[in-house]
């Protein structure tokens, strides 16, 4: 599957709203909403709202904190950072945020998430302790830790805007040690980058910075195809 991330931050929700039409229209599967700052109740609902209304794809929250929760998504993912510095992120928003998200009655997701180096803002925001590129026993242990813990998820992050997408012989080990769904972000910009991660084992590819300029269609249907095509 191929996901669109948009941050509401980025852009006027009527504009979020235009890019997920187009994404919707080029292929894409899901979109997620989200970012790593400056999401607010206002933004997140605004943007949400537009969404829905502009196509008919699921929409995620793919959350920062317990201080904003799209109650109008169709799913949240219920995601900790296993290799953040700070509790905080690995289960410190969560006992905040999830008496609010059974009240609001939304789907749960449960996902391990993972930053590899560079990481990026979320890297930084998070407190991660970087995987390095080439730790791959680390990255396989965190996929274990996921699978065990009972997650539905694992994500690998190189961190939005990343010069390059996490390397595809970590995908492939992790595949090879976990039978939980990979989802892969981050640096995805080229439909060269696409069929490394595929066959390597990512089920769900995730690109975000992309759309955030005009001008994206072709190249995200090219990339959209090309993780169709497997
Ligand atoms: C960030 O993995 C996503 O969480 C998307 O990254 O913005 O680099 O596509 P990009």
């Amino acid at each position: 599957m191929h996901m669109t991330l948009i941050d509401p931050e980025k852009q006027p929700a009527e504009d979020s709203a235009g890019i997920a039409r187009t994404a919707c229209e080029m292929g894409t599967d899901a979109i997620m909403v989200g970012g790593s700052t400056g999401v607010t109740q206002g933004n997140l609902d605004s943007t949400v709202d537009r969404i829905k209304n502009a196509c008919r794809l699921p929409v995620i929250y793919f959350p920062s904190g317990a201080n904003a929760i799209a109650r109008k998504c169709d799913a949240i993912y219920f995601m900790s950072m296993l290799n953040s510095r700070n509790v905080r992120n690995i289960t410190g928003e969560h006992w905040r945020g999830a008496p609010m998200i059974r009240k609001f009655g939304l789907e749960t997701i449960s996902m391990g998430y993972v930053i590899v180096e560079p990481g990026m803002k979320v890297g930084e925001v998070g407190e991660a302790d970087l995987v390095d590129r080439s730790d791959i026993p680390r990255a396989v242990g965190y996929a274990l830790s996921a699978e065990m813990f009972g997650m539905d998820l694992f994500y690998l992050e190189a961190g939005s805007g990343a010069p390059m997408p996490v390397p595809p012989e970590m995908v492939r080990a992790v595949r090879a040690s976990v039978s939980i769904p990979i989802v892969v972000g981050g640096g995805i910009t080229e439909v060269s980058h696409v069929s490394p991660l595929v066959s390597a084992g990512a089920d769900i590819v995730v690109t975000g910075t992309l759309v955030e300029n005009g001008g994206f269609e072709a190249r995200l249907k090219g990339i959209v195809d090309a993780v169709h095509r497997g």
